[in-house]
């Protein structure tokens, strides 16, 4: 008796168990990264430990690629490429570990282009609400010569660009009330969301024509915030939102899908000069194929992360083609102040190829 209660009490935990990690899964059934293949470099032309810091969670997309990319460089060369990454903003925000590459004390981050923008300013390009209204336009664009010569303009700030990855579309979420439209965000009798931003002038420049209150502030800091109450709300993709467990202190989220910054993968120059050039080869091949792993990753768990918010309790309003018409309209004072700043030309050549790949 006291055997079969003991066996039963067992089953019943097993399943409370097992329903609780189905439901409540970290990751979704994500795609295994692609083999690793080329030219293995048997030659020894020195050892060196990258060390990589991110501001995400070990759960997201961008941390798993990442590993990813360590595992292509230590494959590829008999294990004297190794790296170890540093996740959470554990050794600082994207501002500081691009500077901490420009020192020369950390080799890798991956930030999102908005923060970047301090080095090469038409990076903002990619801030501009709305510019990019599908993943395949998005992609198009990250692939194509204009991207990847801003790039290139990284050369002589002692940073090393690779590649873009995806960040993904970025959406609201408050803890005060429901959004479906710039009112909601404005508040007509109450005032408007203390919403926090990017440190980007542009990011600021959006939130202020839709009539909040941003609040620019390192990524690392966001969760407390929220949590202490000092701001109402952010905005970043339902996988970040998830992954950083936003929705512990977040009730609403809306589908805008207002802007979409991607992350670049780039090395402190310091390393990059102390590589082998077959070593620098590599390391710029494999940037590129975590790149790609990272965008299918990211596109995987996109929706999936929105559904899983919404069951862990997140109240989701999805927005029609008239709402977001409306945030679209809210927002066209960012373009008249912004686009000259940034460029005509080259709002308008992005603007292009969003054209050519919708029209395919
Ligand atoms: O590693 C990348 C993150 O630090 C950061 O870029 C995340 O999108 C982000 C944000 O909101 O700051």
């Amino acid at each position: 008796m006291h055997f079969s209660l003991h066996k039963l009490t067992l089953a019943i935990t097993g399943a409370t168990l097992f329903a609780t990690s189905f439901a409540h899964a970290n990751t979704p059934d994500l795609s295994d990264p692609p083999p690793i293949e080329g030219e293995v470099i048997t030659e020894d032309l020195g050892s060196h430990n990258i060390r990589v810091g991110l501001g995400l969670a070990e759960t997201s997309p961008l941390y798993i690629s990442t590993q990813h990319f360590g595992d292509i460089l230590s494959e590829r060369t008999e294990g004297r490429l190794t790296v170890d990454v540093f996740p959470n903003s554990q050794l600082g925000d994207d501002a500081q570990m691009m500077e901490m590459l420009q020192t020369g004390s950390l080799d890798m981050t991956i930030p999102s282009t908005s923060p970047a923008t301090t080095y090469v300013e038409e990076l903002a390009v990619f801030d501009l609400p709305f510019l990019l209204p599908s993943r395949e336009a998005a992609i198009a664009v990250m692939e194509s010569d204009v991207a990847l010569d801003l790039l290139d303009q990284f050369d002589g700030t002692g940073i090393k660009a690779f590649a873009y990855h995806e960040n993904g579309y970025r959406q609201l979420t408050n803890s005060v009330r429901a959004v479906e439209s710039p009112e909601d965000v404005a508040g007509l009798d109450v005032s408007g969301l203390t919403i926090r931003t990017m440190e980007n002038p542009v990011q600021l420049s959006i939130w202020e024509a839709l009539g909040a209150n941003p609040t620019p502030m390192a990524f690392g800091e966001v969760f407390s915030a929220m949590e202490q109450g000092v701001i109402d709300g952010q905005e970043n993709p339902w996988s970040t939102i998830l992954t950083s467990n936003f929705h512990e202190v977040q009730d609403y989220g809306s589908e805008t899908r207002h802007v979409y910054t991607p992350f670049i993968i780039m090395m402190s120059e310091r390393t990059w000069d102390r590589l082998d050039p077959a070593y620098q080869e590599l390391v710029e091949e494999a940037a590129r194929e975590a790149a790609a792993y990272e965008i299918q990753l990211a596109t995987e768990y996109d929706d999936w992360a929105r559904d899983q918010l919404e069951e862990r309790g997140m109240q989701i309003t999805r927005l029609d083609d008239d709402q977001i018409a409306a945030f679209q309209e809210a927002v066209q004072p960012v373009y008249d102040q912004w686009a000259p700043r940034i460029g005509e030309d080259l709002v308008a050549e992005i603007q292009q190829i969003v054209e050519d790949t919708m029209n395919d």
